[in-house]
């Protein structure tokens, strides 16, 4: 499964025309900053105010501050060299953003592993990258990745594991044979970039490919998209922000996440899950001003607060996005939660929409945002790529300051996901309302959103499809009243069909996210098939909800 002995193609990041990074920077847009960087300024300027809260520590900047040097050093002790990427993988807790600064402090590349992610993710992001080193939990937060850390080991030449304690600890694991050496081209301009505009992270794409694909995001891109979040969001020194979502996603990171509120000198305080219980509890005890959440999360916590007595009159904003939040859901933040909604339609592959303070009611129940920077560039197009008037729904294609042009080393995928002049096509269908506001109303890839997890289908029809009792199958979505879609798997079985339980195993047996398995399984004698002879997934689709 592990493809650490086939070559590697393509280039670890496709830069922007030179002519325009040169803009990009004279506009002051990139600011040759460096992510690694973010905690220096507020240790000095208010040392002993706090930075994070985490289930395992409270941090102040200054602490906070010594923390990342401390770990920096660590790394550096390992042998691991600037431009190495590292498979970063742990729950919410202070360490993860211990654990992630340190890394940029010491020149190295996280990939940003989900906590929940298994075998067949974290190989793959291993294989893909060439990782130096995976660093996970080794009860930390309440989790414990040393199996799974393990058999990666076993399958990786030259891997070193860092197992994180909850108590600021680490327990190192070498794999003794030698790390295959890193055939690295570096592609034309490439060596010309500052630091600031070379590869600072490995974001997840959602992806909608057997193999998921890795998102290459650049100092100076990834801070724009931070720095340009905080005033929208109105993050200050005050801000006090839950991170209700995993604290590796995009979102919980940048939209303004944890780095926008590092950023601006405020407090991230790290929920362990994102339930009522938990939440609103931290809410009160904490006196959360701001989080981001999923509609589904949203959705729960507006069932569940008449019902508790919990104090939250500190939330003055709520962020969701990640997928669409009904508009009768939007409604009620305000009058039951007693904050501001704010919608927020990202992407971990840039361009991130907020609705605005300045807003009326109904663009912000009914809309999710318009563009952060008058920089982005946005188009909305038919299916020859001709430009809808605003008002009809077409494809959404974008591209700008810190919008990726290709994937990390996917050269063939990206011809197909960039078009020749740059422009990344989200797969997304939106109507563009006359203000730029933006209305998403479907998608046309080959994906499932989860109630804001993103599920490739190719990706997980690939798994099911070793299973000697399957002999064709098709994931469509299916509607669901909290999550918006779950997954079913409509399935042709080889000879006895297999039970959804057997299936089940079969899928946690080749070491696939839990998140990614299919809510149901459904057996047929014939998929139905469009004229070209591949599976429909429209009919199927429809045949399902009217089920
Ligand atoms: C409908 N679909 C949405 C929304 C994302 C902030 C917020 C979210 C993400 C994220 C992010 C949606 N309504 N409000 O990275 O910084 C769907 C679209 C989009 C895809 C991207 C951020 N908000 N989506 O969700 O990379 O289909 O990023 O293309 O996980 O989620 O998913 P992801």
């Amino acid at each position: 499964m592990n493809s650490l002995s086939t070559p590697l193609p393509d280039l670890d990041l496709t830069p922007w025309p030179g002519s325009l990074a040169d803009r990009y920077r004279e506009l002051g847009l990139w600011t040759g900053e460096l992510l690694g960087d973010i905690t220096r300024e507020h240790a000095r300027l208010h040392p002993e105010r706090e930075a994070i809260v985490g289930p395992d520590a409270r941090l102040d900047h200054a602490t906070l501050e010594s923390e990342v040097e401390r770990l920096a050093d660590c790394w550096r002790e390992l042998g691991w060299e600037p431009g190495d990427y590292v498979v970063l993988q742990l729950p919410n807790t202070a360490a993860f953003v211990t654990h992630l600064i340190s890394l940029w402090r010491a020149g190295l590349v996280p990939v940003m592993a989900l906590a929940n992610h298994r075998f067949a993710e974290i190989s793959q992001f291993v294989g893909q990258t060439r990782a130096v080193g995976h660093v996970c939990a080794g009860g930390l937060g309440g989790v414990d990745h040393a199996d799974l850390a393990a058999t990666v080991r076993d399958s990786a030449a030259g891997l070193t594991t860092v197992l994180v304690d909850g108590q600021g600890g680490h327990q190192i694991e070498q794999d003794p044979r030698p790390r295959p050496q890193l055939p690295r081209d570096l592609p034309p301009g490439w060596e010309d970039l500052p630091d600031s505009g070379r590869v600072a992270l490995l974001q997840l794409s959602g992806g909608s490919t057997g193999t998921p694909k890795l998102i290459p995001r650049t100092h100076d891109d990834y801070l724009l998209s931070v720095r340009e979040s905080n005033p929208i969001c109105k993050t200050t020194e005050q801000t006090r922000y839950l991170v209700a979502l995993p604290c590796a996603h995009n979102f919980a990171m940048s939209s303004p996440g944890i780095l926008g509120v590092l950023l601006a000198g405020g407090t991230a305080v790290m929920a362990p899950d994102p339930s009522p219980a938990t939440c609103f509890a931290l809410i009160e005890s904490e006196r959360i001003t701001m989080s981001g959440v999923v509609p589904p999360v949203a959705l729960m916590w507006l069932q569940a607060a008449p019902r508790r007595s919990h104090d939250l009159s500190s939330l003055e904003r709520l962020l969701v996005g990640g997928s669409r939040l009904p508009d009768s859901a939007a409604a009620r933040i305000q009058p039951v939660l007693g904050c501001r909604l704010q919608q927020v339609f990202g992407m971990a592959e840039g361009l991130v929409n907020y609705t605005r303070d300045e807003d009326d009611e109904e663009t912000v129940t009914t809309t999710q945002g318009r563009a952060i920077s008058p920089h982005d560039e946005v188009r909305v197009v038919d299916d020859q790529e001709c430009d809808v008037p605003d008002g009809q729904v077409g494809q959404l294609l974008t591209r700008g300051p810190y919008t990726i042009r290709g994937y990390f080393r996917a050269g063939e995928h990206n011809a197909r996901a960039f078009t020749r002049d740059g422009y990344y096509r989200t797969g997304d269908l939106v109507v563009r309302h006359p203000s730029g506001h933006l209305s998403v109303v479907g998608r046309v890839k080959d994906q499932i959103n989860r109630g804001g997890e993103k599920i490739a289908v190719v990706e997980v029809e690939s798994h099911l499809l070793t299973h000697p009792g399957v002999a064709e199958v098709s994931i469509v979505a299916e509607p669901d009243q909290l999550l918006g879609e779950r997954a079913c798997a409509v399935l042709i079985p080889a000879g006895e069909p297999p039970t959804a339980v057997e299936l089940r195993r079969h899928l946690r047996e080749r070491g696939l996210a839990d998140y990614k398995i299919p809510d149901r399984f459904v057996v047929t004698d014939e998929l139905p098939r469009t004229r070209v002879g591949k599976t429909d997934l429209g009919t199927i689709r429809d045949e399902r909800t009217s089920a």
